[in-house]
């Protein structure tokens, strides 16, 4: 794995309704981000907040468009600012760890990387598919759609951002920890064939063969694999500080082995890890397991 890593925050909330997870940066570095993965060896640049223009008193964070997307604009302007700080990033060969931040964040992050491979790949850890459309989403919150619009689904100037077109195929996509799909996010991964691992899959086979057989699928195809961790991934006994909960997560033991694999796989080249909301949270319990999750991608080991 790349060394030299870049922080990048993504301080946005505009992804959802919920204020708080904009803090999410800031509550990683408190909760010693930084100086976990310094100790691990890695070079570490904080490249400091990218942060949106929360005009809370105005209403702006609760302004929908005329498709029912929430913060439409602002969405936009912020994933574009977003994707040319990753770009930059990875163009100086360092590998860009994206702390958010609400999940509508892999918009930008996705297309900043993506121009850098030919075929991404993307392990999305995450109890929800993140796949939805304004026609299908329940809710018309972006951070319900980052993986779907990369694909090419939705509103044109979003799949477009920073570079036309889409940014990731969907086979070149696995889904680890789903327990919570709408009906449209289901039909889009029967229909495109995503390899998708629900919770049922994961307590049927074990964390560590899905693991394996998700690098299996996307070694030798892939140049690049980008990991994008939602902490709603994980039961919400361990990471009570998110936006959108559900019952029946994996364990951080279990997300502790997941990452151990990914690292010995030498393939990660790039990480988000969000949602990380520390207004929910019981005393940034939050936050430090998500360092925990991050310093075993980077090789942390228990002995
Ligand atoms: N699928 C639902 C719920 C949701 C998606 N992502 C999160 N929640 N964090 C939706 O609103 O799209
Ligand atoms: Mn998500
Ligand atoms: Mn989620």
């Amino acid at each position: 794995m790349n060394h030299n890593v870049h922080i990048i925050g993504a301080a946005t909330a505009f992804g959802q309704p919920r204020l708080g997870v904009d803090f999410g940066p800031d509550a990683l570095r408190y909760a010693g981000l930084i100086q976990t993965l310094k100790k691990l060896g890695l070079s570490v640049t904080d490249k400091g907040n990218i942060r949106g223009n929360f005009k809370v008193e105005a209403g702006r964070h609760s302004i929908k468009n005329d498709d029912n997307l929430l913060n439409y604009d602002a969405v936009k302007d912020f994933n574009t600012v977003l994707a040319g700080s990753v770009d930059a990033s990875v163009s100086n060969g360092h590998f860009p760890l994206v702390l958010g931040g609400d999940h509508s964040l892999s918009i930008g992050s996705l297309a900043g990387i993506s121009r850098h491979y030919d075929n991404l790949g993307v392990i999305w850890y995450d109890a929800h598919g993140d796949l939805n459309d304004s026609r299908t989403s329940p809710s018309g919150n972006i951070h319900g759609m980052p993986l779907g619009i990369s694909c090419g689904l939705g509103d044109a100037a979003l799949v477009n951002l920073y570079d036309e077109g889409p940014k990731v195929k969907p086979e070149n996509i696995v889904l680890v920890g789903m327990r919570d799909l709408d009906e449209g996010e289901k039909e889009y991964i029967r229909d495109n064939g995503i390899l998708t691992f629900t919770m049922t899959d994961i307590r049927s086979k074990g964390i560590d063969t899905v693991m394996k057989e998700a690098l299996d699928h996307l070694a030798g195809k892939c140049d690049g694999i980008h990991l994008s961790l939602d902490v709603d991934g994980l039961d919400p006994m361990e990471t009570p500080g998110t936006g959108t909960p559900v019952e029946g997560g994996l364990s951080l033991s279990e997300t502790q082995l997941a990452m151990s694999i990914l690292n010995h796989s030498n393939q990660i080249t790039s990480m988000d890890l969000v949602e990380v909301n520390p207004l929910l949270d019981d005393r940034n319990k939050t936050a430090e397991k998500a360092v925990e999750i991050a310093a075993f991608l980077f090789g942390k080991k228990q002995l």
